[in-house]
């Protein structure tokens, strides 16, 4: 598990080198948006379980086969998990969004999550879809000015964008 800094501190040692001013520059960025980037945290920390619950809403809206007899989410046990399972996703996306790198939720998360939902029949396409509503939802709340004291935040938002869609392609 690295973050940004560990991440560009082990580049550096495997070239036996010094850090150079890009890395630095790109470094220092980040430390003068740290206010922003816990504003993101914290907004989709505080929205987790609407975030979540809207997002399975408006998969069964789309596909009720998942809900119906037969279907991998049909009975409370299956839709527990399901809840559950996208709760654990965005809350890895909340650490790689305040780490400023995805390799936490790619090592802890997503990591063989796709060959898990195989095995237990879970259809892809569909975590898939309930992963982009998220997206969605999320990428919404951060966007709105009034989650932010100030300034430009559409770096960190395109950056927290592409965690999303790391995990819905990951499944
Ligand atoms: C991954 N999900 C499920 C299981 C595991 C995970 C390991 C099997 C064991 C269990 O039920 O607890 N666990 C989860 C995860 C991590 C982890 C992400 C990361 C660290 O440790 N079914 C659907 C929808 C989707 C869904 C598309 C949107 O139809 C999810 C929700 N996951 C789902 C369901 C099960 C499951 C298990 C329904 C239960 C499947 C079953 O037992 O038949």
């Amino acid at each position: 598990m690295l973050d940004a800094f560990a991440k560009v501190v082990s580049q550096a040692d495997t070239r036996g080198d010094f850090l150079d001013d890009s890395q630095i520059d790109a470094l220092q960025a980040m430390v003068s948006d740290g206010n922003k980037r816990l504003d993101v945290v914290n907004t989709l920390t505080s929205n987790s379980s609407t975030i979540v619950s809207n997002a399975a809403r408006a998969l069964f809206d789309s596909q009720p086969a998942l809900i119906a007899p037969g279907g991998n989410a049909y009975t409370n046990r299956r839709m527990a998990a399901c809840l559950r399972d996208l709760e654990i996703i965005l809350r890895y996306i909340t650490y790689a969004a305040f780490a400023g790198d995805a390799s936490i939720l790619e090592d802890r998360c997503l990591n063989g999550l796709k060959e898990t939902y195989q095995a237990l029949g879970v259809p892809s396409s569909s975590m898939s879809a309930a992963v982009k509503n998220m997206k969605d939802e999320g990428v919404a709340l951060i966007s709105d000015p009034s989650a932010f004291t100030q300034g430009d935040c559409s770096n960190l938002i395109a950056e927290v964008g592409s965690y999303f869609d790391l995990a819905a392609r990951a499944v």
